[in-house]
């Protein structure tokens, strides 16, 4: 399936759930009722608040012979990414961090796989060292993927890991490190000195890699995926949202909540459970998936 159809199929309920309002727009004039029952809709799919109203305002106070249209132009100047793709470079160390469940390790392997076909050498690091089935869980992929692996069920010390990790990389010659790691520990606080410790890690004793955090957010958890990511970027350093499990989601609208109030970009979309199921993120599929096509 090519990377436009599966967005197109995975944003199915949500745009079913914005479509009926969106179908009136095109067949009558608009009035109040319909205003309110596309504002809903809306904010339904976590388009979020400000977007919201900026679209609703926009269609009170402009006569347009095309509502679709100038719904489809505020969206778009609403995501980062209208042109650019984005792309991990060689010589990158990526953290994948973000809750339990929320999709780290399954996503882990996704994206290696995305970036072994993209020519890169991957290298993939266990460093949730919190969870015993966590290492197993990678070790399975890793084997599924043939790709080097370095994790260890029996360290409770996660920059331990990465830093054996690291050094097999680097003898591997290996262009890109993809970093599990724990979800969960006493308090955020603690969690995020671990992220940090492992980051300064990296820093100091392989400053030929560049950082790259990416933070796993469930599209399925409306408000509190919001609440997630705002825990996260007030303690570490985020440059970019992997949005999973948005295949069946009703609330795909996240991406623009999360650009909007916390400016970190969506850079993948999680399609599902299986290894092709992660797409890189373009803000005009996403938009066209959003509204649909056929105006
Ligand atoms: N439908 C769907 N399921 C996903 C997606 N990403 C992850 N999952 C599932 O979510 C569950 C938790 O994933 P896991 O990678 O173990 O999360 P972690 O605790 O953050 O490491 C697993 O059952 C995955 O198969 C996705 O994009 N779509
Ligand atoms: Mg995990």
């Amino acid at each position: 399936m090519k990377i436009g159809a599966k967005i197109f199929k995975a944003l199915s309920k949500t745009r079913s759930s914005i479509s009926a309002p969106l179908k009136a727009l095109k067949r009558k004039k608009i009035d109040e009722s319909l205003l309110y029952q596309l504002e809903d809709s809306l904010i339904a799919s976590d388009v979020g608040v400000n977007t919201t109203e900026l679209i609703i305002e926009k269609l009170t106070s402009n006569k347009t012979d095309d509502p679709v249209g100038l719904i489809r132009e505020i969206l778009i100047k609403h995501l980062p990414y209208h042109t650019d793709i984005p792309v991990i470079p060689p010589k990158s160390v990526v953290f994948l961090v973000g809750v339990n469940g929320t999709g780290k390790t399954t996503t882990v392997a996704k994206l290696a796989n995305l970036l072994s076909k993209q020519n890169l050498k991957i290298f993939l690091v266990g460093a949730d060292t919190y969870r015993a089935a966590a290492s197993a869980q990678l070790e399975e992929w890793a084997r599924r993927l043939n790709m080097k692996i370095v994790c260890n069920a029996q360290s409770s010390d996660p920059s331990a890991v990465l830093f054996d990790g690291l050094k097999s990389a680097v003898k591997n010659n290996s262009d890109v490190v993809i970093v599990d790691t724990a979800g969960r520990l006493h308090t955020y606080k603690n969690l995020m000195a671990e992220l940090e410790k492992m980051v300064r890690l990296v820093n100091q004793h392989f400053p030929e890699f560049s950082i790259v955090s990416l933070l796993t957010i469930d599209a399925n958890l409306g408000q509190n995926s919001l609440i997630q990511a705002r825990e996260f970027t007030r303690l570490f350093k985020i440059d970019g949202v992997i949005l999973t499990k948005m295949d069946g989601t009703a609330r795909g609208g996240i991406a623009f909540s999360l650009f909007e109030e916390l400016k970190i970009p969506v850079m993948y979309i999680g399609v599902g459970e299986k290894l092709d199921d992660l797409i890189p993120f373009d803000a005009n599929e996403y938009v066209k998936s959003i509204i649909g096509i056929d105006e």
